[in-house]
């Protein structure tokens, strides 16, 4: 969603409506935070999205809690009868710190990793204008179906600007990234993001969270020293992630995981319904744990039955303890 569409939305929320959503309790400067909050989210009225656990979580600037509820759905245009989505993104460079002991320099899109969680409808024209300001040479190969020119292997150098465009089919969980050579490490770097593809008829409303595994390769051996979900090592076991108890959750789970072949997926204390590449309208698995592939990615759904705090991450347990661990903090029902 481009600024102007959020801050139109914003408009719509009143204190009656946050109180629905969950933001119960709250004195003038805390519906000023959910204000904000859902300013910068897109969340439905109907949906019970809690509070993040601190202030800090919706500071100015990007972090792995902003991340998490924040689609992109990119400045829309009607051109010829057909909704154009046009995303402005620019490849840089930049320090993150990763641990109190580690900084890394990422390659990345708008400075942050992962980068922008792209986001239209079957059919819609999406218009990617890519600036390369990194100092190296980079693209943006998507995944989903298009013309060979539009596939992205070819390199755009550094001050050079390339206008992806395509359609944006099949409906599904999609993912862009550099695939500049060697790709493990224009990846493993930084460069790469979620494209989430809507079907014509919407999917039921549920709280809809983002998940990306990374590995981190710190010391140029090819493999991977630390782990993370959204970018930062173990930053949900800090700070676990509010879900409702009782409601549909519909987590879009992607592993863009470098130089280990396979990672899974595991959910404490539940299962999770499966939409394999989020391809399906019907769940096609019930499980408690899924194995990817590098770039393998799905759409889970479950809901807690209990309050509490339940770990996710994968069970390659070595993973999990660097970094790729975290927690939903389940609330209970207001
Ligand atoms: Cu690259």
């Amino acid at each position: 969603m481009s600024n102007r569409h959020a801050s139109e939305k914003a408009k719509l929320w009143n204190r009656r409506q946050l109180l629905q959503a969950g933001f119960v309790g709250l004195g003038v400067t805390g519906v000023a935070i959910a204000l904000e909050y859902a300013r910068r989210l897109n969340f439905s009225p109907t949906v019970k999205v809690p509070l993040p656990p601190t202030e800090a979580a919706i500071a100015e600037g990007f972090t792995p809690f902003t991340f998490l509820r924040e689609f992109d759905y990119g400045t829309v245009t009607q051109e010829n009868g057909r909704t154009v989505r046009e995303f402005r993104v620019e490849a840089r460079t930049s320090p993150i710190r990763l641990n109190s002991a580690t900084t890394f320099i990422t390659w990345n899109l708008n400075g942050r990793v992962p980068g922008p969680t792209f986001r239209a409808k079957e059919g819609d024209r999406i218009r990617v204008i890519f600036f390369n300001k990194a100092g190296h040479s980079h693209s943006l190969h998507f995944h989903g179906i298009h013309e060979a020119k539009m596939d992205g292997v070819k390199p755009v150098r550094n001050g050079a600007v390339f206008i992806y465009e395509f359609d944006a089919e099949p409906y599904g969980v999609h993912l862009y990234h550099c695939h500049v050579a060697p790709v493990t490490r224009h990846i493993n770097k930084g460069l790469y993001g979620m494209f989430i593809v809507d079907p014509p008829k919407p999917r039921p409303p549920a709280d809809e969270i983002v998940l990306i595994m990374a590995g981190y390769d710190v010391n140029n051996d090819k493999k991977n020293e630390l782990y993370a979900f959204n970018g930062l090592p173990d930053y949900y076991m800090h700070h676990p992630i509010p879900i409702q108890q009782n409601q549909l959750i519909r987590l879009y789970v992607l592993n863009m995981i470098e130089f280990d072949v396979a990672a899974t997926f595991h959910l404490h204390a539940n299962l999770f319904q499966v939409y394999p590449t989020g391809r399906t309208l019907e769940p096609q698995e019930e499980t408690d744990v899924i194995t990817m592939g590098t770039a393998e990615r799905h759409i889970l759904e479950f809901s807690y039955r209990y309050p509490g705090k339940y770990m996710f991450h994968p069970h390659q347990d070595e993973m999990a303890e660097a970094g790729c661990m975290g927690l939903f903090d389940v609330v209970e029902k207001a």
